[in-house]
């Protein structure tokens, strides 16, 4: 955007700072502070839904100090539901930016009416009003080199753990091949966002793109962050051929679907001979009933295909898993585990497989389906992300636990609580102080020793948890029915615990799971991984108690 700005005004006519909150881990205070050293003409916002309450904070504090400054708002969340950004926000531009910034900027410079530009909406007496709907860009290619010379890379540079574009560590840039996607699925805010519209950039565009991050840069490694660069195969092979022809090494990973891989399988080989690493499937869940109520349009038998073709061709496959969708329960998490591994594992000691939980984003079919599929237990935006318990399905709500051992096995309690500490970055926020921190493990322990005592049978998951909230000094009034839907999770795939409703007696694989974890401590990456957090969660620090953005 910034890039775009520059081009249309020409550099000489605009000055433009950036402030990267997220990448940089900045306070609403700090922002602020930084965005008020100068006296800008406008301040432009971009969040998602779980930033979104910061953004508010950090425009309302910009609206007291600099009241008559516009404060135009933009991004996905934003978009979808622009009612409520505008209390916080002159303008909010809906969905794709480039132009309709520069049109809005440019009113607001005196060139016209803003509220004539096409693609915003704003407040007038009181109501939301949104103008006619803004044409998607028709060339890609008209997109800028980004103004990287804006930002700190060094975010961008960090090592895989610590890397804000995760997956796979070390300094790598961005690269968008396409915008869009014409799948539907329901939990996916592209939908709304693309209109289900896929537009490409050439491959000699994205090339050129690649060839000058690494002139100018030394950075040969890319992410794809569009959301299906698979999608137009003959697209993919053109780029591969034209950038074998261009000379370039580069690194790449990137996101795709299971069925475009086994549809464009001939040129996997070709993509691997040009520097792609791996492909990230969205696998989401192994149930086929959530798989068919989140409309993914994707099978297990092409999940576990497009697996086997990725690894034929020297691929990694990467994926994702979303627990808590609606049509999962306990018998597809101990499912979800048994397939994951054969997937995975082979034949190696049996792992435990988390991803992230299922969250119900503005702006699409899962938020509005929510509130009749299940339990909402988001309490703001906040909430709204991948590592917050925030939606409970039916499904597993109302399914009544049995323990499969008379006691909790102290492998399988392990287990469960470095699971726990891994996935509840909320309760385990390695920024409290390690009084707090050990407080909370030690709560955990607790409560997960009672959950398993009282999955006898007799009780639903949702029953469980309002006993737990009676029993327990919990104050957030949802920790009760979000800590055992985690629970049972973790012990669901250990098989510790099944449904009552399951027939079939299940094996439980806590000690192979506890071995697959022992032989991994000798894995470097992860002795180096748990030095770090050891550091980090015991080092003494004072406690600012400012929101983090
Ligand atoms: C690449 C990507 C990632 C990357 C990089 C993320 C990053 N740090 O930037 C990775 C893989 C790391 C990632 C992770 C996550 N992602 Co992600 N990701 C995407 C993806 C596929 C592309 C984002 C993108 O760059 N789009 C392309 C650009 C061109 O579009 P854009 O950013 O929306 O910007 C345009 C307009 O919005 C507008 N605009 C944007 N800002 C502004 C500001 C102003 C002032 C104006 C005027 C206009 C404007 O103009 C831009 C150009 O036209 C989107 C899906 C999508 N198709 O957008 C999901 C998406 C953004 N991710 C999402 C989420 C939730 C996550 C995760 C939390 C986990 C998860 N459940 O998927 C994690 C968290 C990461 C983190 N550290 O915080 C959600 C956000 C939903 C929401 N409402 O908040 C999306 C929309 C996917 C979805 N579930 O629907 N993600
Ligand atoms: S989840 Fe992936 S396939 Fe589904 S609509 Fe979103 S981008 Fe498309």
């Amino acid at each position: 955007m910034s890039a775009w700005l520059r081009r249309e005004f020409g550099p000489a006519n605009i000055e433009i700072g950036v402030i990267e909150g997220h990448a940089r881990n900045l306070g609403v205070e700090e922002i602020v502070r930084e965005a008020t050293r100068k006296d800008w003409d406008a301040y432009l916002l971009s969040y998602w839904t779980a930033f979104a309450m910061q953004a508010y904070a950090v425009s309302d504090r910009l609206k007291r100090l600099r009241p008559n400054t516009p404060i135009v708002h933009g991004g996905v969340h934003a978009s979808l539901v622009p009612e409520d950004a505008l209390p916080h926000a002159d303008y909010v531009v809906l969905g794709e930016g480039e132009i309709t910034l520069a049109e809005l900027l440019r009113a607001l410079g005196g060139e016209g009416d803003p509220r004539r530009v096409r693609g915003i909406a704003y407040r007038e007496n009181g109501s939301v009003r949104l103008t006619e709907t803004r044409p998607l860009l028709e060339n890609l290619d008209d997109t800028p080199f980004p103004a990287y010379d804006l930002l700190d890379l060094e975010p961008y540079f960090r090592q895989v753990g610590e890397n804000i574009m995760h997956v796979v560590g070390g300094p790598r840039f961005p690269l968008y091949p396409s915008r869009g996607c014409p799948f539907d699925c329901a939990y996916c805010c592209s939908p709304a966002m693309w209109r289900r519209k896929v537009r490409w950039r050439s491959p000699a565009g994205v090339i050129a793109e690649m060839r000058r991050c690494i002139e100018e840069y030394g950075i040969s490694s890319f992410h794809f962050w569009d959301d299906n660069s698979m999608l137009g195969g003959t697209w993919m092979e053109h780029f591969c051929r034209e950038l074998l022809d261009s000379g370039l090494k580069t690194n790449w990973v990137a996101l795709t679907r299971a069925e475009t891989i086994i549809k464009h399988r001939e040129i996997l080989p070709l993509m691997r001979r040009a520097g792609c690493l791996g492909l990230e499937i969205g696998i989401e869940s192994t149930s086929e009933k959530a798989l068919e109520a989140m409309d993914k349009g994707q099978t297990l038998v092409e999940i576990e295909e497009a697996l086997r073709l990725q690894r034929q061709a020297g691929l990694h496959a990467l994926y994702t898993l979303m627990a808590f969708s609606p049509g999962e329960d306990l018998t597809s998490f101990w499912v979800q585990n048994r397939t994951m591994d054969r997937y995975f594992n082979g034949s190696r000691f049996p792992a435990l497989y988390l991803g992230q939980f299922a969250t119900t984003y503005p702006g699409t079919r899962f938020f509005r389906e929510a509130p009749r599929e299940g339990m909402v237990l988001a309490r703001d935006w906040n909430d709204h992300h991948h590592d917050t318990v925030n939606f409970a399905p039916f499904s597993l709500l109302r399914d009544v636990p049995v323990r499969t051992r008379r006691i909790l096995p102290w492998s399988g309690a392990a287990i469960c609580l470095a699971a726990m500490f891994r996935i509840r970055y909320e309760v385990f926020d390695l920024e409290q102080p390690p009084s707090r921190l050990r407080r909370n493990l030690a709560g955990h322990w607790k409560r997960l020793r009672w959950f398993y005592r009282r999955c006898d049978g007799t009780k639903t998951i949702a029953d469980l948890g309002e006993e737990m909230q009676r029993i327990f000094p919990i104050e957030d009034r949802f920790e009760g029915i979000r800590f055992c839907c985690v629970a049972a999770l973790l012990l669901a795939c250990l098989g510790l615990i099944k449904s009552a409703n399951n027939p079939h007696s299940i094996r439980a694989i806590h000690r192979g799971v506890f071995l697959y974890y022992l032989a991994n401590l000798f894995n470097p990456h992860y002795l180096k991984t748990l030095g770090r957090l050891g550091r980090r969660a015991f080092s003494p620090r004072t406690e600012t108690g400012e929101t983090r953005c």
